[in-house]
């Protein structure tokens, strides 16, 4: 049994180690998206960046959600993306994928 445990342990890491730093940050733009064509001019410029996975957008919340690698940009990057366009993307949220917060908790059982 504590063999089997060991294995799958193993195996857990391996995965991690080998993922992609993918993570999620939330923006809010200046000027406000107002309608379709505000979203898609955002989706349609902000595809280009490098690192960038997908972009989902909501114009009720005023929110701009950006999928990257964190391997290849940052939200910095992504930020100076945006006002190639002429917007200003303020953060309102960040997160981690699932697999960096599992990271975070095999490091407190070591
Ligand atoms: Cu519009």
């Amino acid at each position: 049994m504590k063999k089997t445990i060991i294995t799958l342990m193993m195996a857990i890491s391996a995965t991690i180690s080998m993922a992609k730093d993918i993570k999620t940050v939330v923006f809010t733009t200046i000027p406000q998206m107002h309608c379709e064509n505000c979203e898609n001019k955002i989706k349609g410029n902000l595809r280009f960046e490098k690192g960038v996975k997908k972009i989902e957008t909501d114009i009720e919340k005023q929110h701009v959600t950006v999928t990257y690698d964190a391997d290849k940009t940052t939200i910095e990057k992504l930020q100076n993306g945006f006002e190639k366009f002429g917007y200003e993307a303020t953060v309102v949220d960040t997160e981690s994928n699932e697999n960096s917060i599992e990271a975070d908790s095999q490091e407190k059982n070591d």
